[in-house]
């Protein structure tokens, strides 16, 4: 595998951090960062024409969503909203071809954007090969840990089998089990390594549960070795600092905002719909270093909370100025800032690195 600007994803040792820093690097070197436009230009430029169509856009597009961990484009209307802005980004709105520098502009702010997004919160790359599992699993608070776990879920499954699998789910990546919530790694680890165990029998008690369970972790190590399992771990912290940062610079603001309002739809006075404020809220949210809608349960309680003060008296689809309407998501903004000062939101999140998603993300591979 090549070099890619996350990181040198060769090295196959834990704990590789991506922070961003060889995005900025990229950017950062204007020589280089020219050829490697110029490079993804002419892969690009299909027919050679010296402009990117649409259509010649939409690999490049494809790429920029799965480096930002969007699902693949059709899978959920949320998630292809950011695949149609980004796109939006690079044409202006405008539904017109696109030339070099354009591209050039564009390309450098999502990747000095998505550079900063790492700077914040890395990304560690953990390889599971089963070593810190079998540590674990030898490890002094191992029993401890295990009836611990024992005593919260033995009442929520009828089968032994079920309850060791619940089991797994418990444990994180700091015990060495890759997230079992993905079904690649239940389908290549988890069920393999529990089928040569008699497990569809009724729970009894803790010591068969305790035998039970390590024979098949044991087994799981012995799946890892044989196919390690890459995890993307990160941990996010939201507090409101990335609102305050926005709503504290008016000029970003400001532009942020009339890109946004460019492209929704208005009367003939001029005027848009409250409707709009959600949508709106949502193409703001990176540049605020909020989530997407829909990514974090808390993140959208928070969010509808912000709604429901500053706007839920009002009838929510009348027709309302620009400036006004401005102001009021200035206002669910702050909202959403103080709620997230108050008590932050942490999330940590670990997703599977498959190879077809590494593969697709040629654009952001220096060649
Ligand atoms: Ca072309």
């Amino acid at each position: 595998m090549e070099n890619s600007v996350w990181g040198n994803q060769n090295q196959k040792r834990n704990g590789e951090v991506l922070d961003g820093s060889n995005i900025m690097e990229l950017v950062g070197n204007e020589q280089g960062f020219s050829k490697f436009v110029d490079n993804k230009f002419h892969e690009l430029d299909k027919d050679r024409d010296g402009k990117l169509s649409l259509k010649e856009l939409e690999p490049a597009v494809a790429d920029i969503g799965a480096a930002l961990g969007l699902p693949a484009q059709g899978t959920t209307p949320d998630s292809d909203h950011i695949y149609y802005q980004v796109l939006n980004e690079f044409t202006h709105g405008k539904q017109e071809k696109v030339s070099k520098s354009e591209f050039k502009e564009v390309l450098s702010d999502i990747l000095l954007g998505m550079a900063a997004g790492l700077k914040r919160d890395p990304i560690v790359i953990l390889r599971m090969d089963g070593e810190d599992l079998l540590e674990f699993l030898n490890g002094p608070s191992y029993d401890e840990e295990m009836s611990s776990i024992f005593s919260q879920i033995q009442n929520s499954s009828t089968s032994l089998r079920e309850l060791v699998i619940e089991a797994f789910g418990r444990l994180n990546v700091d015990r060495g089990i890759p997230p079992t919530s993905d079904s690649w790694v239940f389908n290549n680890i988890v069920d393999p390594a529990l089928l040569s165990q008699a497990l569809d029998r009724p729970v009894t008690d803790q010591e068969t549960f305790m035998e039970e369970f390590k024979k098949g972790a044991l087994s799981v190590v012995d799946f890892l070795k044989e196919k390690p399992v890459i995890v993307a771990h990160s941990e996010n912290t939201f507090d409101g600092s990335g609102v305050k940062r926005l709503l504290s610079n008016k000029f970003e603001l400001d532009k942020t905002l009339n890109t946004v309002l460019e492209n929704l739809p208005k009367d003939r006075s001029g005027n848009i719909s409250k409707d709009s404020l959600r949508v709106t809220l949502d193409v703001v949210s990176p540049s605020a270093g909020l989530p997407p809608v829909g990514a974090i349960e808390e993140m959208d309680k928070v969010i509808s909370e912000a709604f429901k003060m500053v706007n839920n008296a009002d009838n929510k689809s009348v027709m309302i100025k620009e400036e006004e309407f401005k102001k009021i998501l200035s206002e669910i903004l702050g909202s959403i800032m103080l709620q997230l000062e108050g008590s932050p939101i942490a999330i940590s999140s670990n997703s599977v690195v498959h190879e077809p998603l590494s593969a697709s993300t040629t654009l952001l591979h220096p060649s």
